[in-house]
């Protein structure tokens, strides 16, 4: 090779180097203006754990107030302005940008590409989903935040009850980051259909390629009604329309369909890149492939699909007629059939493995085992009779934390543990991680388990308070103590990826071993991610390279 550098990339340097000394100015200039995916995933995923912390604050103070019966600690206003923004929290400002930070960052080099297909797009999205997050925040500081739920059920919304400027800025946020959202999905669609490597057929994608990809549609899909939804209660709330106004010939239900019409996809926008992620970690410390890979994908496609069609499971309440409760417990149940496929193909790939339990596969554990629970509460609500028996009671606030914390939390857990090392060069403490994850484990069966049985005595959410003679205080003593018993888990855990940048064991290219190609470059990896375009024969490319005696492409 020769040795004359490119004047280009001498110039580059020649601006690195400048940065180098122009010191903290430079920098902030850099990450503010890049384009490149993985400062952009980086960005996304640090905006979540900050959201995280807000969140889970804002959580702790709820459940401090529940502690006693007829405890004072906040009001009841302040109480609704805290589930309002912890739900939303949680899933606009946490679940969603930390799994698009994921994927941003790790999805081009999975491919064996340079960057997303439209990188300014990408800072796009990244800058207004932030923005948007602002926004929400902002109506604390006009005085209240909204106090609708994250659900915001008609006409709570309506201008009549709600004279706060909150819900204004609630609006307006999740209608700003959710353009941010759906500009992500295109960019991954994009980039999963046009950018991989020569020979990698879809096929031959990884796993998390496949997932992000239906996530994304879904994001199309589900992200829309929701914009127009929060359109019409703007126009409601300034322009005195009346479309959730039920004194003036609104409607509440219009409201609920539209909401569930993407609160229900967006649940599995919330778990499919999970089940992608857990399916690049599972195979790895297994050392097989993944079981299935062709029923897994069609398992994903039909999830898609299927999730599509059950939104008024969460609407049995509201008095639909009963061909509709039927239709949608019914299509709700056929959800659990590609869901079962998918576990017991996870199972299948374990089976006979030699699994080591590295602290990406222990949360790998921890989502199995989580998240079959949650399952199976899931099945339970789906079934209407039993659902009029427990919708609005703790019970569905037991099942909706046990799969966004047990499934979306675990296994993103799993997934920043597996390509820590990969982003920052170094590898995390598994001491700490064990820390992390035990903690968590014990105080999440501890927080949410009790509410099932508290639902089932009857408790309803979104109180503030409760009398003594319900005897629901043992089990919301129980739920909080959980809670404290996972407040330090996540402490331990931001503590383990700050320090780790400066004191962690360096880490090799490849240190699990794997076989996808983002382990194929350097940690991190360069600017332009892979020096020569990587070609691409199985769906485990580097396992190839290592094997080229015994090569993946001779059985696929
Ligand atoms: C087998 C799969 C599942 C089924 C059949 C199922 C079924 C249900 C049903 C029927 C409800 C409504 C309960 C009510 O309001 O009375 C519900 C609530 C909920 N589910 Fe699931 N679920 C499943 C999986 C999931 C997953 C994977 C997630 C998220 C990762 C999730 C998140 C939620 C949330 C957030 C709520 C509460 C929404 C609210 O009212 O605020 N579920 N689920
Ligand atoms: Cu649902």
């Amino acid at each position: 090779m020769a040795t004359v550098d490119h004047p280009q990339r001498l110039a580059r340097s020649g601006i690195a180097a400048d940065a180098a000394s122009r010191g903290w100015a430079a920098a902030l200039h850099e990450w503010t203006t890049t384009v490149d995916h993985k400062k952009i995933g980086i960005m996304y995923v640090l905006m979540s754990l900050v959201f995280l912390v807000i969140g889970g604050i804002e959580a702790l103070l709820m459940r401090w107030q529940l502690f006693y019966p007829r405890a004072e600690v906040i009001g009841p206003n302040v109480f609704n302005q805290l589930f309002t923004m912890h739900g939303t929290t949680m899933v606009f400002f946490v679940g969603m940008p930390i799994l698009i930070g994921i994927g941003n960052y790790m999805l081009p080099l999975m491919l064996g590409a340079r960057d997303m297909a439209f990188p300014r797009l990408n800072a796009f999205g990244f800058w207004i989903t932030l923005f948007g997050g602002l926004l929400v925040y902002l109506s604390f500081i006009t005085g209240a935040a909204p106090e609708i739920g994250w659900f915001a059920y008609a006409p709570l919304t309506e201008h009549t009850f709600d004279r706060n400027a909150g819900t204004d800025f609630w609006a307006l946020g999740l209608l700003i980051s959710g353009i941010g959202t759906i500009g992500a999905a295109v960019n991954f669609i994009a980039t999963i259909l046009g950018m991989r490597a020569p020979g990698m057929t879809m096929r031959k994608i990884p796993f998390f390629a496949w997932t992000m990809l239906w996530t994304s549609f879904q994001m199309l899909l589900a992200i829309p009604p929701l914009t127009a939804a929060l359109v019409m209660v703007l126009f409601d709330r300034q322009l005195g329309a009346h479309f959730f106004d039920v004194q003036n010939g609104g409607s509440a239900y219009l409201w609920q369909h539209l909401f569930w019409f993407f609160g229900h996809p967006e649940v599995y926008i919330l778990i499919l890149p999970v089940f992608g992620m857990v399916s690049e970690v599972i195979p790895v410390f297994s050392r097989k492939v993944l079981f299935g890979y062709e029923f897994m994908a069609a398992a994903t496609m039909a999830i898609a699909f299927i999730s599509l069609g059950v939104w008024a499971h969460h609407m049995f309440c509201v008095g639909m007629s009963r061909t509709l409760d039927l239709y949608f417990a019914a299509a709700s149940l056929i959800v659990s059939i590609p869901t079962g496929i998918k576990f017991f193909n996870w199972l299948a790939t374990i089976y006979g493995g030699r699994v080591s339990l590295q602290s990406p596969m222990l949360f790998c554990f921890g989502f199995l085992s989580m998240f079959l629970i949650g399952g199976l509460t899931g099945i339970m609500l789906a079934a209407a009779p039993f659902d009029f028996q427990l919708s609005d009671s703790y019970f569905v606030v037991g099942h909706f934390h046990w799969v966004l914390i047990g499934g979306t939390l675990f296994g993103t857990f799993a997934g920043i543990y597996y390509w820590y090392p990969k982003v920052t060069g170094r590898m995390l403490s598994e001491r700490l991680a064990h820390w992390h994850f035990w903690l968590l484990y014990i105080g999440f069966i501890l927080t949410f388990g009790p509410m099932h049985v508290s639902g089932i005595l009857g408790m309803p959410r979104r109180i503030y308070t409760y009398d003594p003679s319900r005897d629901w205080e043992w089990w919301n003593q129980l739920t909080t103590i959980g809670a404290l018993v996972q407040t330090p888990s996540y402490a331990i855990f931001v503590y383990n990826l700050i320090a780790s940048l400066w004191k962690g064991k360096p880490a090799v290219d490849d240190p699990w071993d794997a076989w996808t190609l983002e382990w194929t470059t350097s940690s991190p990896p360069p600017s332009y991610n892979f020096e020569t375009q990587p070609i691409v024969h199985s769906r485990r490319p580097l396992w190839d390279l290592k094997h080229p005696d015994d090569p993946d492409w001779q059985y696929e």
